[in-house]
């Protein structure tokens, strides 16, 4: 018998780090061409690349290109013939069907959505027309595809449902994190409408046999997210010398999770998953906001060093109305089910997307310098 030696074994754990390791419903040679929404977005640009260049996926690319959309994000795959981009909106019914006879996708993962809290409490209108109506549109399209499949590809076929942990509301401090069964409680009108989309999915595999995955994951953070959202607004506010803004008394707690680990986790669910499952996606990264905005200036601190410690630019804000406190999630089914877990850690997850910030300046140069300066957003006051 072949008995691994204990230092065989670390260097085997350290070499071979299967993310998503699984013998089960493997359908990856059934998965030529996926349509994917919002592709031009933070996490469906990094899933994208994994999906053409780690996978050798040919990705329909489905994105409106709204102010979030960004195709100077995939420049890498500019003449990559398995990437296909198509400008559209979610909530051209009959454009979504359009391009499901044109493309012939085998599988939609899709993560199309406005997708800022703060911009949903200055202006909800659009959240409810792009997560809901848009979302409706795709189900419907992507339904009369998928009566008109047959055999195998009728079986491998699936509708994956990109959302987010905020559809289950707040936790208090030591309350267990969110499970898959976590009632609905949703308090902004952005995860509101997130809600609704996903009971919307779930209602299209019930009521008409449309196989759905959904996934709720937890805050992403790594290169390409737009500045809005708290960790590029940091990094930028520092690197500007402004003074960063955290809402509140800064105690509010987030789960933060590397995008391109969320991106495998999502193939993995894809690839893996079971039709009407629902699988939770997280980091087991828990950190106070105050703690994590900290840490962003020590890395700061030590890589772009200013006249002084970038942490005595912080200032404490007025909150955002209806502030979670906590959110937290238990990825524990998608581990024993699926195999997948979290690749980062906290620390080496931050200074990577620290470093890029600072590597890619124009990329985020051309952002801020257009119609959105890194201005508050989010105060009651300029709901419309
Ligand atoms: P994002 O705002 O960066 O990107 C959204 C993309 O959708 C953009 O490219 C935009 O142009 C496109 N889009 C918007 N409206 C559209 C429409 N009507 N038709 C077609 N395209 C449209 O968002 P993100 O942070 O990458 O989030 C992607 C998905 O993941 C969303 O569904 C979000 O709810 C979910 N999610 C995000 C996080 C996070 O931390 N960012 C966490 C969990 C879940
Ligand atoms: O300037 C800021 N100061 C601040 O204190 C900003 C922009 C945010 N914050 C706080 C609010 C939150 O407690 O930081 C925390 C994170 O805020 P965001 O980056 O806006 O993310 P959040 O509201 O938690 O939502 C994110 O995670 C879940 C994504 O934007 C959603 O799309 C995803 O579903």
């Amino acid at each position: 018998m072949n008995i691994m030696k204990k230092q065989d074994f670390f260097f085997f754990a350290l070499v071979f780090q299967p993310q998503c390791t699984h013998n089960g419903s493997m359908h990856s040679e059934d998965l030529r061409t996926v349509l994917v929404t919002g592709g031009a977005g933070f996490i469906g640009s990094n899933l994208v690349r994994l999906l053409v260049k780690e996978k050798g996926i040919r990705v329909i690319n489905l994105d409106k290109l709204t102010y979030a959309g960004n195709l100077e994000s995939l420049a890498d795959l500019d003449g990559d013939p398995n990437h296909l981009f198509v400008q559209a909106d979610l909530c051209d019914g009959e454009q979504m069907r359009s391009i499901f006879r044109e493309h012939q996708p085998d599988a939609v993962m899709h993560l199309a959505a406005e997708s800022h809290v703060d911009r949903s409490i200055d202006g909800p209108g659009e959240f409810i027309q792009t997560n809901v109506v848009g979302t409706f549109q795709l189900l419907q399209a992507a339904l009369e595809y998928y009566r008109g499949l047959e055999g195998a590809r009728k079986n491998a076929f699936r509708f994956h449902h990109i959302s987010t942990d905020e559809v289950f509301g707040t936790l208090q401090m030591g309350d267990p994190a969110f499970t898959e069964t976590t009632p609905y409680d949703p308090h902004s009108p952005y995860s509101a409408s997130k809600a609704s989309s996903d009971h919307l999915a779930r209602a299209w595999m019930d009521t008409y046999g449309l196989p759905v995955l959904v996934t709720n994951c937890s805050n992403n953070y790594g290169p390409y997210q737009f500045p809005e959202k708290l960790i590029p607004v940091v990094i930028l506010k520092c690197l500007r010398g402004d003074v960063i803004p955290v809402y509140g008394k800064g105690e509010n707690i987030r789960d933060w999770l590397y995008v391109v680990d969320h991106a495998e986790a999502l193939h993995c669910v894809l690839t893996r998953g079971s039709p009407g499952e629902t699988y939770n996606i997280g980091g087991n990264n828990e950190r106070q906001n105050i703690e994590l905005v900290q840490s962003l200036c020590g890395i700061l601190d030590e890589l772009r060093p200013g006249a002084t410690p970038y942490a005595e630019n912080i200032s404490f804000v007025t909150d955002r109305p209806g502030h979670d406190l906590r959110y937290a999630i238990d990825a524990s089914k998608i581990k024993r089910e699926l195999g997948w877990e979290p690749k980062e850690t906290f620390a080496s997850g931050f200074r990577k997307t620290v470093q890029w910030y600072l590597d890619n300046e124009a990329w985020w140069q051309r952002i801020v310098s257009g119609d959105y300066q890194l201005t508050r957003l989010g105060q009651e006051s300029n709901a419309g």
